[in-house]
């Protein structure tokens, strides 16, 4: 130990993580030995040696000004109940957390809706054929999608009605979607996706989105010093803030990416660390955007790049993601993901790496130092998100040479295969999965291509084989033990008949725990769920894509109300939602855009609220009142999963399907007479 000079106290050697207690994980264990082995640390490390502020954790830190940081913690609320706390200029602790809350609010909207407006830019630039790198892929979507953004499909010549050339629609398509950004005038598109009586409330609740740029500025403009002092008018603007991106910008995003690169249908595919090959190279693509890593997956499987591979030493290129470009290639391509948000690092620390390409959100910067200690090229491609450190490459990627940017990365990966070092190790852990599940092949797998719809659904939850939907989403939190609330919640939700539409690494952390397979129906379901997904030849837990494809799920719980029977709004559903190890910012915007869509919320790690206990109640029961949709916190995995079923059953019981029955044959007029 080094004296510390000043205070003359010996200064403490940094803690290291105890393996078996940060995660559940085999394969993540066994890295984190390896780094620890290696000397090189990592978030699992890091975490054990600093602990989050207490009063940041309680939302009520107020920095918005040069007199603060004004600290008001949940402690100095008097016994009897009263608070008095207030910040240099009186802001009490409601404003502040709520606030902060929605300047998080803010920042998931913007990741989001940003992303969504460089997939619109590309898919433009593709309809007017400015690329060709690029084309459309999937023109049944796009007529799907263009009625929604006012473009017309047909045209009427001589009388005649008769389809419209594609090109044009797409065009049109793009331009209509690049609108929704900064339009003046009017209110989103896509609001009128959602079921009729939710649009009214949104309505009647003065939170229809404007455009999606305006609701972000709108909130950092009213979190000013001195702007909005409401708690509950500042909860409104979150709402129409996590609404513009929810029902616009990531559903723009979705549908974009799908007509541009392919609807995702499942498909077969692995998860976890032990996917990287010895003998191959291994390139990893991280981050969220689709639109280079679709180019990288075409060049590292054409010949010439397989020839030069060969040349250098190498049996073939192996192709890995983490976090959600690994959803979007793998729900597309196949491409196996190795690994979610907490095992980046590890995923170098195999020595296996030659390449990890990164672009936008999720990526840590100590990446750059773990690559340090190892042969690994760290490649950034985004403008807005480089990382100031020597040892990273940056190639920047622009959509109009996209074929030839992926050429360079896969050849700097493919030249750095033969600069490995003997330390590789990689652990053998890997599980098959099912990927693929848009909403387009739920409704193929429920009533194949002549009755494609959710019927089949609607009908198993009415005759009680299926108790309920979950929606489960979102990250690993380093405060957590990793991927064990995921997993605790999931396997009690569908031991209790509940589906499960997961995304983001809540699917890569089911996926690694071989929970994505129909096979898994049998061993972890209960005997109605398990029966549905033996017959549909589906998994209990459908992997829907990525952070953005959260919209899927708004569009999934849409087709069940319309499918009839089970009430006329998505907040009569037997149906909650779930972020059980949430960290982002983003996993915010989408809690609070579930809420505000009808959706009962759970989150299994503390929102930064509970030090403003009225603010923090008026996200439960105050939005319950309003939309239908509450937050909810819950840290024990099982009782975070009890509150979930106690929530469908209340609704099961609301719409009169919660004692069990026959099954019978459902017509359309029994269905609508249950709705009504
Ligand atoms: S990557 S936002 S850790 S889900 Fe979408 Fe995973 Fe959360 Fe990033």
């Amino acid at each position: 130990m080094n004296p510390d000079e000043k205070h003359n106290k010996p200064v403490k050697a940094p803690r290291i993580a105890d393996a078996q207690k940060v995660t559940v994980d085999r394969a993540t264990r066994e890295m984190i030995g390896r780094a620890q082995e290696l000397g090189v640390e990592t978030v699992f490390d890091r975490a054990e040696n600093m602990k989050p502020c207490k009063i940041g954790v309680q939302g009520t830190c107020c920095k918005i000004c040069g007199m603060g940081p004004c600290r008001l913690p949940q402690s100095k609320i008097d016994p009897d109940g009263t608070d008095n706390r207030k910040g240099l200029c009186g802001a009490t602790a409601n404003t502040i957390a709520a606030r902060n809350f929605a300047r998080m609010v803010a920042g998931g909207v913007a990741a989001h809706s940003d992303h969504g407006r460089n997939v619109a830019e590309i898919f433009l630039s593709a309809a007017l054929k400015e690329t060709d790198h690029y084309t459309i892929k999937d023109p049944i979507k796009l007529i799907s999608i263009a009625g929604y953004l006012n473009v017309d499909t047909t045209v009427t010549v001589d009388g005649e009605i008769r389809d419209r050339d594609i090109d044009e629609i797409a065009i049109q398509v793009g331009e209509a979607a690049l609108n929704e950004w900064g339009k003046v005038n009017g209110e989103l598109l896509y609001l009128k996706r959602a079921p009729a009586p939710l649009y009214e409330k949104w309505k009647a609740n003065g939170v229809l989105p404007r455009n999606i740029d305006r609701e972000i500025v709108d909130i950092m403009h009213r979190t000013h010093m001195g702007v909005d002092q409401d708690y509950v008018n500042i909860t409104k603007q979150c709402s129409r803030a996590a609404l513009a991106d929810g029902w616009g910008g990531s559903m723009l995003a979705t549908d974009l990416q799908d007509v541009l690169f392919g609807t995702p249908f499942p498909l077969a595919t692995e998860a976890n660390l032990g996917i990287m090959k010895k003998d191959h190279v291994n390139i990893i693509v991280h981050g969220h955007e689709p639109a280079l890593s679709e180019m990288i997956v075409a060049v590292s499987q054409s010949e010439k790049m397989l020839k030069y591979a060969l040349q250098k030493g190498a049996k073939g290129i192996q192709l890995g993601g983490i976090c959600c470009t690994a959803n979007e290639v793998l729900q597309r391509h196949g491409v196996p993901a190795a690994g979610g948000f907490l095992q980046q690092e590890l995923a170098i620390i195999t020595g296996a790496c030659d390449a990890m390409v990164v672009d936008v959100q999720c990526i840590f910067q100590n990446l750059a130092n773990v690559a340090k200690c190892f042969h690994t090229k760290l490649i950034t491609t985004n403008p807005m998100a480089k990382i100031e450190q020597d040892n990273v490459l940056h190639i920047e990627f622009d959509e109009h040479y996209a074929m030839q940017d992926a050429e360079r990365i896969v050849k700097a990966a493919v030249d750095n295969f033969q600069n490995r070092g003997t330390e590789v190790m990689i652990p053998d852990q890997k599980a098959t999965q099912i990927a693929g599940f848009s909403v387009e092949a739920v409704e193929y797998h429920l009533g194949g291509t002549f009755r494609g719809s959710f019927y089949t659904l609607n009908d198993n939850i009415i005759n009680g084989r299926i108790r309920g939907i979950a929606g489960l989403v979102g990250c690993n939190n380093a405060r957590t033990k990793h991927n064990e609330n995921h997993l605790t919640v999931i396997k009690e939700l569908i031991k209790n008949d509940v589906i499960v539409l997961s995304t983001g690494c809540n699917a890569i952390a089911c996926a690694m725990a071989g929970l994505l397979t129909p096979e898994s129906a049998a061993a972890y379901c209960g005997p109605g769920l398990a029966e549905v997904c033996e017959t549909v030849g589906i998994p209990p837990v459908l992997h829907m894509g990525s952070c953005v494809d959260n919209s899927r799920l708004l569009l999934a719980a849409s087709k069940v109300v319309e499918a009839g029977g089970l009430g006329t709004d998505i907040s009569d559903l037997p149906l909650a939602g779930s972020a059980p190890e949430w960290m982002s910012e983003k996993a915010i915007s989408i809690g609070h855009y579930f809420v505000s869509s009808g959706v009962y919320t759970v989150f299994g790690y503390g929102i930064p609220t509970s030090g403003a206990p009225v603010f923090h109640d008026h996200l439960g029961a105050g939005m319950e009142k309003l939309y239908g949709g509450m937050w909810d916190i819950v840290t024990d995995p099982i009782e975070h999963a009890r509150r979930m079923i106690a929530h469908i059953n209340k609704k099961r019981k609301a719409l009169g399907i919660d004692k069990a029955r026959e099954r019978v044959l459902v017509g359309m007029s029994d269905r609508q007479a249950l709705g009504a």
